[in-house]
């Protein structure tokens, strides 16, 4: 199979925003998804460098449009590679072959009589690059660009776009995968229900002189839009080239909403005179909104890429947009969300079981993958993990990346409890049950190569981690090929696990300490004094109990307080997350108390232990027996939502 994607070329007006990125992000995975899939992959992206807002930009700046669209052309191409997107093409509408190829094109359309010259007026907004129809407006205004277009009225060239507008009303109809998601699809066809316009594909030079000249009249340049869309034909060398016939009949474009109407009517009716097949697909997104407004460079409340990855990492921003988005509606960016997604799905969930299944791993087969007994016992897991695989390549091809990871989080979480309900470390200390422990731990590694198989598409630099400490060879099908090895035990026994960093170091949530309202602290006062008096007497009221905050918490991870034997240093959940320092590492080791939900006074004042500072208590039952004392954690008796109040 052959697969042809592609992006937007993005105008140079302006640098990369996130906007531009989630959909160049979108398209490096689903193009590596294929490539999962066995596919020959063609992506390409690239920018759009032509018409009035390139011009504009450049004289703010005070250097030619060329220098100007070298700079941030430039600047788009570098951004990818700091997101680990690789595109197989980036194109330039300002390449000489792209030039050549649209003048062509143009030629044999007007040749063919369908342009033609006429004057118009109307409705210009520079933002849009395109007239505007009365029923675009709203308020009078664009309401992309919230500006009021300019009337303009001039000779032009025109496309007769009316001509292809049954035939292209014909096509999405029999066709429902045309244009996806279904609400595109419906918007294309109700614009389409109203008779449609021709097209002015031309500029007067004494208007703008920044654009391709058009072959038949040189006192014209070719409209932005016309000139734009045919990158797609020149990325394949149209027309001659050897790329064109396998790539062209498999074409997939992804845009946002804003560029429905050029993507789905103009671009298709152009292709319709040009006599050639359409595109298979067009996949349209939402937008990235930040307080309910589009995130838009025109606008200026843009967060930009680089300083995201800067900040949480790549796989952290691929996969928080890919999880935080339902393709084809609009999502809200904030930091809050993008650093909730981090250590709650990365760090807590994905992160914690890498580490606790490695760690018991070498602690209890020397780091190599044991040999697993077939057993009743894990077909929970097992049948899980397979119907994560079918929905995990359905939804992936479905474009719909937010129901794949919710898919592979699943089995995330069965292979979390699989930890909990089989306690290999029980296991471990019982030398009739090595085949048992042995079963467990192959199935946690062959959990972990399937997690790592599924998501390389969207993290492809922790996956490579991932496969390294699994100890596989870089390319090893068991985690490059969905089709082969998408299938439950296919790693086989003997692998030896090499050591790697933490996945995801977690993001500190900035240390909150539970802000004592002075309301309480007045009470808290009053009640000290009574409590002297009371406890004279014997025992507290049910006041003075309630005055301990207990709570649930789950326990995040957990490791060794520096140069002390008897403390660990926990992070939980209740529901916020917390420190804790608990004097119970002469009784658990950290890998095994990971996940388990037990009893802590959450209102305790901080303290310092051993230079970390503990917020709040975990409560133990203290065991004596044979004249020592153990401490053995407190629980709940059903997992319980972390935070809930102890009553
Ligand atoms: O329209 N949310 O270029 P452009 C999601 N040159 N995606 C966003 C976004 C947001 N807030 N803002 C931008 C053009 N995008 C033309 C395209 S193609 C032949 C010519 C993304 O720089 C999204 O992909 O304005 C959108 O369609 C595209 O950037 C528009 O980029």
């Amino acid at each position: 199979m052959t697969t042809y994607i592609t992006t937007p070329i993005y105008y140079v007006n302006a640098q990369p925003h996130l906007g531009h990125a989630y959909t160049t992000i979108v398209a490096d995975t689903y193009s590596r998804f294929r490539r999962l899939c066995g596919d020959t992959v063609r992506f390409q992206t690239g920018t759009d460098e032509h018409g009035d807002k390139i011009v504009e930009a450049a004289a703010k700046e005070g250097v030619s449009p060329k220098e100007y669209v070298d700079r941030i052309s430039g600047l788009f191409r570098d951004t990818w590679p700091l997101l680990d997107i690789v595109p197989d093409n980036f194109i330039r509408t300002t390449d000489r072959n792209h030039v050549l190829t649209v003048q062509k094109i143009l030629q044999q359309v007007y040749d063919k009589g369908d342009i033609y010259f006429d004057e118009y007026s109307g409705q210009y907004c520079t933002g849009c690059e395109r007239f505007l129809t009365e029923k675009e407006l709203v308020d009078g205004k664009c309401p992309d660009h919230l500006t009021i277009p300019d009337e303009i009225t001039e000779q032009n060239y025109f496309f007769r776009m009316s001509r292809y507008q049954q035939d292209l009303i014909d096509h999405i109809k029999a066709n429902p995968e045309f244009i996806t998601p279904e609400r595109y699809r419906n918007e294309v066809l109700s614009f389409l229900s109203e008779p449609l316009e021709d097209l002015c594909i031309s500029r007067p030079t004494s208007r703008l002189t920044w654009g391709i000249p058009l072959p038949f009249d040189d006192n014209f340049v070719t409209y932005v839009w016309f000139d734009a869309l045919i990158n797609y034909l020149t990325g394949l060398d149209y027309p001659g080239g050897e790329k064109f016939d396998p790539y062209w009949s498999v074409a997939e474009h992804v845009i946002a909403k804003d560029i429905l109407k050029p993507h789905a009517i103009y671009w298709p009716t152009m292709i319709l005179s040009m006599g050639l097949p359409l595109y298979q697909k067009l996949h349209v997104h939402g937008y990235w909104n930040v307080d309910e407004t589009k995130m838009s460079k025109s606008i200026g409340n843009v967060v930009r890429p680089a300083e995201l990855v800067e900040e949480y990492g790549v796989d952290c921003l691929r996969y928080f947009t890919l999880r935080e988005m339902s393709f084809g509606l609009d999502a809200s960016f904030s930091s809050e969300a993008i650093v909730a997604r981090k250590n709650s799905d990365l760090a807590n969930d994905l992160g914690n079981l890498y580490s606790r299944s490695t760690a018991m791993l070498v602690k209890y087969t020397d780091g190599v993958v044991p040999e697993p007994v077939s057993s009743e016992d894990d077909t929970v897991l097992r049948d899980l993990a397979v119907s994560v695989i079918a929905t995990y390549k359905e939804t992936m091809a479905d474009f719909q990346f937010h129901r794949a990871l919710q898919a592979v989080w699943e089995l995330i979480s069965q292979a979390n409890k699989y930890i909990v309900t089989n306690e290999p470390w029980a296991l471990a200390k019982d030398s009739g049950r090595t085949e048992r422990l042995h079963t467990v731990l192959y199935n946690l590694a062959e959990s972990l190569r399937l997690l790592t198989l599924l998501l390389q598409p969207v993290m492809p630099g922790t996956c490579k981690k991932m496969a390294v400490g699994l100890g596989l060879e870089e390319g090893s099908p068991l985690v490059t090929d969905l089709t082969s090895c998408g299938a439950w035990g296919k790693l086989v026994p003997g692998a030896e696990l090499r050591k790697i960093d933490s996945l995801f170091p977690r993001v500190d949530a900035k240390k909150k300490k539970q802000p004592v309202k002075e309301e309480s602290q007045k009470t808290n006062n009053k009640k000290k004094k009574q409590n002297h008096s009371l406890s004279e007497e014997g025992g507290i009221t049910f006041d003075q109990f309630q005055q301990v905050e207990l709570r649930v918490a789950e326990i995040v991870s957990a490791e060794p307080v520096n140069k002390s034997d008897r403390l660990l240093k926990l992070i939980v959940k209740a529901p916020e997350e917390r420190v804790i320092v608990a004097g119970i590492a002469e009784y658990y080791a950290p890998e095994d108390i990971v996940g388990l939900q037990v009893l802590i006074v959450a209102n305790l004042k901080p303290v310092k232990l051993m230079g970390v500072e503990s917020q709040g208590m975990v409560l133990a039952a203290k065991v004596e027996e044979d004249g020592k004392s153990r401490l053995v954690l407190s629980a709940v008796s059903a997992s319980v939502p972390a935070g809930s109040k102890v009553a």
